[in-house]
Formats: structure tokens, C-alpha cells, sequence
């Protein structure tokens, strides 16, 4: 078990009320959970910032299947980043339209260049790349 270490923050009571009013839109019902989820994120940020991290993340793309050959093409790009993306689904959207949520893990930046390849293929209407964490290195 952890050990619990309470401390204080200073600051401008201005910029308390706009936190407190945020975090409460959020739901928050205490700022302890709410600065530990902020503190999170950015370690998160920081993991994918080095190159060589093991992260995890989701690319969502969303795509016409009827134009050109972008499926063939987006199948061919996951078989080659096969040891990269653990999982997808695939949901049709509607007659035209595709969603794609990809499972990635791996280092950040190989991550980060299978997303940007994906993303850039002509005919993803819109592409994402969620940059998570495996997890390991958080409390
Ligand atoms: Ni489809």
C-alpha cells in the first residue's frame, strides 16, 4: 500500500474558483481526485514524449469505404503494423460511412507513425490518435 502524504498549495483565490467550478462540472466531488487525475495525465504526456516508452493508444478513423481503394489500402497498412495493433473494430456507420477504432502498443514514436500514416491515407475523413498508458508506471 502506498503511503498517503497530504500537502498544501498556494494560490490566487481567482484561479481556485475557476478550478473548483471546473472540477465540479467535471464531477469531482474533492480536489485531491481531480489534482491526482491532472498530475496523471501529464506523467502520460510526458511517457510519450520520450521516444523509446512503451505506451498504448487508440487510433479512431473514420472513412467512406466506396472511395477509391482506401480499404484495401488501410488493411494492407494494419497487416504491416501487425505487431502494433492488438485489436480493432470496425462499425458501419452507415451505407457509405466506416469507423475504425485500431488498439496500438508499442513505443510512442512507432505509435505515433503508424497513426500518422494512417490518419494521412486519402479518404479518412477524420483520424485520431489517443495517447494513453499501459498503466505500470501510475498509481
Ligand atoms: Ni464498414
Amino acid at each position: 500500500m502506498e503511503k498517503i502524504i497530504r500537502f498544501g498549495v498556494s494560490m490566487d483565490s481567482k484561479l481556485l474558483n475557476m478550478f473548483d467550478r471546473h472540477i465540479h462540472k467535471k464531477g469531482y466531488t474533492n480536489r485531491s481526485e481531480a489534482i491526482r487525475d491532472i498530475i496523471r495525465d501529464h506523467l502520460v504526456s510526458q511517457e510519450w514524449m520520450n521516444a523509446d516508452s512503451e505506451t498504448i493508444g487508440t487510433i479512431t478513423l473514420v472513412y467512406d469505404h466506396e472511395k477509391g481503394d482506401i480499404s484495401e489500402r488501410l488493411i494492407e497498412s494494419q497487416h504491416h503494423y501487425c505487431d502494433n495493433i492488438i485489436s480493432s473494430i470496425h462499425v458501419h456507420l452507415d451505407k457509405h460511412n466506416c469507423l475504425e477504432v485500431l488498439v496500438v502498443r508499442g513505443k510512442a514514436n512507432k505509435i505515433q507513425e503508424i497513426s500518422d500514416h494512417l490518419i494521412s491515407n486519402r479518404g479518412v475523413k477524420h483520424g485520431k490518435l489517443t495517447m494513453t498508458t499501459t498503466g505500470k508506471k501510475l498509481v
